[in-house]
């Protein structure tokens, strides 16, 4: 560990979170297994007491899932981290464990469709009230911000409006009122961003999307700064239960080793993309942090190390030309999701955001045409024709 603090991002990737097993193996053995045998009833006891150290269950620790939270820990800057069953997982487990009746929440308006909708049906049904504003413009956190708020929640870049939220100064106005900062870091991975950085407490990602990297696994993970934050968490995902399993840890922490030089492919063909969609005669505007005309451009460039590799933009024939682009699509695939190392096309306003109702899409610049890209790391020739020919057609 103390190590591999010295090393560049691309050589943690690697390397982090191993430990020596028997055998001598050099990648961590999956420990396929539900529970673990006590030494004697003696071991047993004080392994529950927690007078020794070892592993009980898998619910609560193992060696497989383990290794996997200590090497994202490092590739973040972080004390701890927390492998969930999904991202879902990881953002209902941090609201458990951080919120209680009568609390408030600051949101980002653009966000995954399902994260508003358990901060409006199911947090508030437990007398949590949420406020959905566009973090990314200055002042409106300060605005929304009440006496009673414990949580600015704030994705970056957002889902799907690629908005970008000032993250230093985020922090300093939650943590000035009292506020914990909360971030998604799904769309960008410690490879591009690091929140903790400029002062983030939490960060959390769906691990299904870039870190794993190969569309084979659904995974969640919490970021923590401080031991004490980590047995909260750990607490309530021992209790509620939505714990990641150790095969599919054993396939993030396989991912995790390319994720530098995916995350770098996934930068540069989304930046010729992006380029050869704002030229585009039949595209009415592109949203890419790696683009000029983005309008958090500037704040992009002081937080992270590159653009990533989501792209949202509209056709000038709307929705039904959109709709034609993502039924003559070939290499591309249509699907939700992110992240893999396959180009995805999907329609949020139908797919993605739908449950966040019309209303809420609306307020969150969500507009009915709205196309997303995820960039995989296929050669961009052949990404970029395969748009064209089915940019021809609608
Ligand atoms: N956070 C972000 C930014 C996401 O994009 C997603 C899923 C989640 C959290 C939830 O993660 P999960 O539980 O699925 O692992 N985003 C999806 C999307 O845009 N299309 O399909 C899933």
């Amino acid at each position: 560990m103390s190590y591999n603090k010295n090393l560049q991002f691309g050589s943690k990737c690697v390397h982090s979170g191993m430990s020596e097993y028997e055998f001598g193996p050099v990648v961590p053995p999956i420990y396929q297994t539900s529970t673990f045998k006590f030494e004697s009833a003696e071991h047993g006891a004080a392994l529950f007491k927690g007078e020794a150290d070892g592993y009980i269950y898998t619910r609560m620790k193992n060696p497989t899932i383990e290794a996997m939270e200590n090497a994202i820990a490092e590739l973040e800057g972080g004390h701890k981290a927390l492998g969930c069953a999904s991202g879902m997982s990881a953002i209902s487990t941090v609201f458990i464990s951080l919120l209680q009746s009568g609390d408030h929440v600051v949101c980002s308006k653009s966000v995954y469709g399902p994260t508003l909708t358990l901060l409006q049906t199911i947090m508030s049904k437990f007398g949590v009230e949420s406020t959905f504003v566009d973090t990314d413009v200055e002042g409106a956190i300060e605005k929304a911000i009440k006496t009673n708020t414990k949580i600015v929640y704030v994705e970056t870049p957002a889902n799907p409006m690629i908005t970008i939220t000032d993250l230093e100064a985020a922090s300093r106005i939650a943590h000035k009122n009292g506020a914990l900062v909360v971030v998604d870091n799904t769309f960008m991975s410690p490879a591009l961003q690091q929140p903790f950085k400029f002062g983030v407490d939490v960060v959390l990602h769906s691990m299904t999307k870039f870190l794993n990297g190969h569309a084979d696994v659904v995974a969640g993970i919490i970021v923590v700064k401080d031991e004490d934050m980590y047995m909260k968490m750990r607490k309530t995902l021992n209790q509620h239960g939505g714990v990641i399993d150790p095969f599919n840890s054993f396939l993030v922490h396989r991912g995790l080793k390319t994720l530098s030089i995916r995350m770098q492919r996934h930068c540069e063909n989304s930046q010729l993309i992006a380029e050869y969609l704002l030229n585009h005669p039949k595209v009415k505007w592109v949203r890419y942090p790696g683009l000029k005309s983005h309008p958090n451009y500037e704040v992009g460039l002081k937080q992270h190390s590159a653009p990533g590799g989501m792209i949202s933009f509209e056709l000038k024939g709307g929705f039904k030309a959109g709709e034609v682009l993502m039924n003559s699509v070939k290499l591309c695939t249509l699907a939700v999701s992110l992240g893999g190392v396959e180009t995805l096309i999907q329609h949020p306003a139908s797919m993605t955001h739908l449950s966040m109702g019309a209303e809420a899409r609306m307020d969150a610049g969500i507009t009915e045409g709205l196309v997303r890209l995820s960039v995989g790391i296929e050669n961009v020739k052949d990404i970029i024709d395969d748009l064209e020919q089915a940019l021809s057609k609608s």
